[in-house]
């Protein structure tokens, strides 16, 4: 089970290059393959930055982040890149058709492999209703598609690497609750062997999360399944009814 996708966070702290004071204190976890993690907490919580270290965009200060066992410390990034993917909180998307776009990444990906994705992100029928289809011309930064699409085309971008842990950061706060919905059924199918952590601010998209990390000042103040928050975690109370 060499790239099963488990992973682990084991005492991380962390503070950004320069800073006085660490943005994440003692976090441990522990995500597996056919689990989904949610991470939720208020603005500046430190949900991107948990997130951040896995694919190594920075190393912790303390403690390890463990894929499969193996510290990613002794794993480069593009090594990391072919079993996780990470939706970033802001999805980047360049100049140059869809095609390009989706196949960033991976670009051995067939056709069929493209428009299977895009069904998963409820992106097919935005792009088969534009007149070149995957050829259609993407403007640098996405600015001729609506943040629904960039997230949804960035969605399907992640799923054409077809990886073993998923990270979606705040990736359906742009969808209306309707898509939001529909995208996450279809994405529990095709994802049902994979890792997914999942951060988000609307409670309703994770409410069926296997484990729900409360992320409070960069620590877990609390942790459960939505039912058992509801009934012990002050701090996930307040959020669900904000
Ligand atoms: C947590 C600081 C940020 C905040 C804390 C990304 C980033 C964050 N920070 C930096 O100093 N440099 C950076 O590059 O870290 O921020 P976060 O992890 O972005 O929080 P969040 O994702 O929970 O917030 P949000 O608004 O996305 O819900 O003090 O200044
Ligand atoms: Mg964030």
């Amino acid at each position: 089970a060499a790239l099963a996708g488990v992973v682990e966070y084991r005492n991380v702290t962390f503070a950004y290059p320069g800073a006085e004071s660490p943005v994440l204190s003692n976090i441990s976890f522990t995500a597996r393959p056919g689990q989904t993690v949610a991470i939720i907490g208020s603005t500046g919580a430190g949900k991107t930055s948990l997130l951040s270290l896995l694919p190594r965009l920075y190393d912790p200060v303390e403690g390890e982040v463990l894929l499969d066992g193996v510290p990613v410390s002794r794993l480069d990034r593009a090594e990391i890149t072919k079993r996780v993917a990470l939706v970033p909180q802001r999805p980047y998307l360049f100049s140059g058709t869809i095609e390009h776009n989706l196949r960033f990444g991976k670009s051995e990906a067939t056709d069929r492999e493209l428009w299977d994705a895009l069904r998963v992100a409820q992106g097919e029928s935005f792009v088969r209703d534009k007149k070149n289809g995957l050829d259609a011309r993407i403007a640098q930064g996405g600015t001729n598609v609506s943040g629904g699409q960039r997230q949804r085309l960035c969605i399907a971008r992640a799923l054409v690497t077809k990886p073993r842990v998923y990270l979606f950061d705040d990736s359906f706060s742009a969808l209306d609750v309707a898509t939001d919905a529909r995208l996450r059924a279809a994405l529990k199918q095709t994802t049902a062997d994979a890792t997914v952590i999942i951060v988000a601010q609307r409670v309703s998209t994770i409410t069926e999360a296997d484990q729900i990390l409360v992320l409070d000042n960069g620590r877990i103040v609390d942790r459960g399944t939505h039912e058992e928050l509801l009934e012990t975690s002050p701090t996930y109370q307040e959020i669900v009814e904000s």
